[in-house]
Order: structure tokens, then sequence, then C-alpha cells
């Protein structure tokens, strides 16, 4: 029996419509370039999905300069500040004083939604609950990516595939094995995150370093607190009532001036393993990877989205002078020119990691270095300047991208 198959063409195929595909489909569109998101899951799904808080200075304005910033701009929070916490007591490093910039609060989902909206008012260039998808000849001329959508077969022929479909999708797993080199450390711990309706209890995020583990007070809105915990990666939630939840919080974010949260209905809760993760190269032949399918960095220097953003902005640079002017030498300079600054936010997510976390082998050697580390960044303008440089965001042009 004939299997029907249903075929188009476009120039640029991208696999996952999270941060990184969907800005990228954005980004192309404003070049005159069209390009088609095929998405595993529902648009929904995507649109209530809770991730990232924290955009850098720099992701911002990307997103005002390419028309995503309206609803950004009247519901975000700018932050110019944050806390470091130890010992009991709150150290506020001056973000804006240190480097003239500061961050923006606004969640993953926020973004995802206004980049959905303004994709889908173009056409259908977003395919949502795409089933069995797979990127085929991608070390040829003539790339494609096939999925099942309503029991019929899609085809899509591309100039490019562009891999951003998050650390689990297909894309880098197509690869020949042989042709990547995997750097990774996995953490022997995780975050277990709460959303919570009751308002912050701080207007800037506070990071603790405690005897008990790491915390972070971070919030979505005037009236919704986001919080984490540090916690065994495989945390049974059901060990995780909310009653506990709230007082070990308590516990670790508690201070000597008597700081205290406000416990109130907890809406959501999730454990997140953590690893710091780079694959290189991040091109194999026609198929470029971007966001989380090429790299992973622990959240706890609110990084991961960030450099989703700063991936999908070099790539469309370098599609865009492809196709002006059949330069191949962009497309080979996508990768090198994104790892330099994947590996300085690596450095950078791993050093907070390590300072304000417990590890269970830590001796007390360990601990003191660490409580050092802490005091050193709370009473030094050059030491509070490096997390804040890092924390706002390092450029995204390095000026020897594409
Ligand atoms: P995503 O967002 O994972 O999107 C990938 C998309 O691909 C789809 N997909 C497939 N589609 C088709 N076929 C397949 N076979 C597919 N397999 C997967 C998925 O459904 C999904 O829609 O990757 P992207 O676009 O690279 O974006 C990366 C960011 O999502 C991620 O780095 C951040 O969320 C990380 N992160 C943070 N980043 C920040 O910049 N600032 C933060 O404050 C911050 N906090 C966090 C975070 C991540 C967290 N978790 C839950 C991992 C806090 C947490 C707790
Ligand atoms: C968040 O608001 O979800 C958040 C903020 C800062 C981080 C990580 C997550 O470092």
């Amino acid at each position: 029996m004939a299997v029907q198959v249903h075929r188009e063409r476009v120039q640029v195929g991208i696999v996952g419509a999270g941060p990184a595909g969907l800005l990228l489909s954005h980004l192309l569109a404003q070049a005159g370039i069209e390009s088609i998101v095929v998405e595993a899951r529902s648009r929904i799904h995507l649109e209530e999905r809770i991730r990232a808080g924290v955009l850098e200075h720099e992701t911002a304005a990307v997103l005002r300069e390419t028309g995503l910033g309206d609803r950004m701009d009247r519901e975000g929070l700018v932050h110019d500040g944050l806390f470091l916490q130890f010992l009991g007591a709150a150290h506020r490093i001056d973000l804006k004083a240190l480097t003239g910039k500061g961050v923006m609060v606004y969640g993953q989902h926020e973004v995802v939604k206004d980049l959905i909206a303004a994709r889908l008012n173009e056409g259908e260039v977003i395919r949502f609950e795409c089933e069995n998808v797979s990127v085929r000849g991608i070390d040829t001329q003539a790339p494609s990516i096939h999925y099942e959508h309503g029991g019929v077969n899609h085809e899509i022929a591309c100039d490019f595939i562009a891999g951003c479909d998050g650390f689990h999708g297909i894309c880098r797993t197509s690869i020949p094995p042989e042709a990547l080199t995997l750097y990774e450390r996995v953490y022997p711990f995780g975050w277990l995150g709460v959303l919570a309706r009751t308002p912050p209890a701080s207007h800037e995020l506070i990071y603790a370093g405690h005897d008990n583990g790491f915390a972070l007070l971070s919030m979505r809105s005037p009236e919704i607190s986001r919080l984490y915990l540090q916690c065994p990666p495989d945390a049974d939630l059901a060990l995780w009532p909310d009653e506990r939840i709230w007082e070990e919080l308590d516990a670790r974010l508690s201070r000597s001036d008597g700081f205290r949260l406000t416990p109130g209905p907890i809406l959501q809760k999730s454990v997140t393993a953590m690893r710091s993760f780079v694959c290189e190269p991040m091109r194999f032949g026609r198929l470029l990877l971007a966001g989380d399918a090429a790299h992973i960095v622990p959240p706890t220097g609110a990084k991961g989205m960030n450099l989703a953003v700063g991936d999908v902005r070099v790539m469309a640079r370098a599609l865009e002078r492809y196709y002006a002017r059949h330069d191949g030498d962009a497309i080979a300079a996508y990768g090198p020119a994104c790892l330099r600054r994947i590996w300085r936010v690596q450095r950078f997510s791993w050093w907070m990691t390590q300072m304000l976390h417990r590890f269970d082998d830590d001796s007390p050697f360990d601990r003191r270095r660490q409580l050092a580390d802490l005091d050193y960044v709370a009473h030094s303008r050059a030491a509070a300047t490096t997390l804040a440089e890092n924390y706002v965001g390092l450029p995204m042009d390095w000026g020897d991208g594409p």
C-alpha cells in the first residue's frame, strides 16, 4: 500500500520551538529567509512550561530591537542588583553601579508566548505535536526533516537544518558520535523549584549558600514568587509536601536581621537535575545545533536561555550572509564564534554553582574556602564587578563571528 507523504520545501528547517528555535525563525523572517519550525509538544504545553526567568541586558535588547519588547517592558521587572546571602547576612551586588547594566526578570514561557504569537501572525510556520521527528541527509546538500502528524507522513526539504530541540532532542544524536567531542560534568544534586502565590519577600533575587544547601528566591510578578532549593538529583516530590518546602526555604533564607518568607499556596513544583555540558563542534554538514541541544549550564548563573539567544543571533547572521553571497565560510564560522562565549558562560555557571552549593564530599577546608569566596565577592569591588559583568551578560558579539 502506498503511504501518503506530504512534501514541501523551505530554506531553513528548524527542529524545536523553544526560545532558540522560535527566535531563530523570527530573526530569519526579518532577514527575508523562510523557515518552518517542527515541534513535538502542543502550543499550550510550551506556553505553560515554567523555566528560566532572568534575561541578560542584551537578551532584552534583542527582543526589543526585533519588535518583541512591548509586553516584556510592560510586565517584566527590571533589576539593578541581587543579593548574595551567607552566614545569616545578605550582601547586595549593585549590578547597575558596577556595570551600567541590569537584568530583566520575565519568564521564559512569556518570551515563548510572545514569539509564538509573532510567528503565527505570518502563517502556519510552526507545526506543533509532530511525532517521530527525524532528520536525514545532514551531510549532503539536500537535508530533510521528517515527521508524522494526524496519521500523515511529512517531509520538509531544506537547505539547512537548525537543531534547536534541547538536550534530549534527536538532532545532536543524529550526528555520528565519532564526529563529536562531548564535555560533561554531572552535579550530585538538583533543584527543587516551586511557583507560589505569595508576593516576593525581596524585590531583588537572593542567592543563599547555607549549611543545609543552596536556596534561591526569585519571582515572576509582584504576586508570584519563584523559589528553589538544592535537593538530591532524584528527589521524590512525594517526600516534599508544601510544609516541608516552606520550612526548608525559611531555614536557608532566614537572616539575623529578622527577614522571613511569607508562605503561600504552591502552584507548581518540579525537580531539575544539574549538569554542565558542551558538544563540539556545533555543526555537522548542514545541521547546525543551537541552545540546549549543544550545551547545558547549571541554572545558578541564570544563563541557559541567554546562551540560546546568543547562538541563534550568530546563526541567523551566518545564514543571512550565506544567502546574500553564498558565503560558506560564514556557516563554518558559526560554531567557533559561539563556543568562545559558551565556554566563558560555562566557567561562570560552574563557579557560581560550586561557590553556593553543598557537595556531599565537602571537607571542612572546602566549606571555609567557599565562605572565603563569598566573602571576597561581597566585600571586594573587583570581585563583585566580575560577578556583575558575567551576570548582566558578556557581549554577544565578540567581533570574531561570521
Ligand atoms: P528548549 O527550551 O528545551 O526547547 C527545545 C524544544 O524542542 C522540542 N523537542 C522536539 N521537537 C521536535 N522533535 C523532537 N524530537 C524534539 N525533542 C524536543 C521540545 O519540546 C522543546 O520545545 O531548548 P532551547 O530553545 O535551547 O532553550 C534553552 C532554555 O530552555 C534553557 O536553557 C533554560 O530554560 C535554562 N534555564 C535558565 N536559563 C536562563 O537563561 N535563565 C534562567 O534564569 C534559567 N533558569 C533554566 C532555569 C532551566 C531550568 N530547568 C527547568 C531546566 C531554571 C530551571 C529550573
Ligand atoms: C528563575 O527565576 O527561575 C531563576 C532565576 C535565577 C536563576 C535561575 C532561575 O539563577
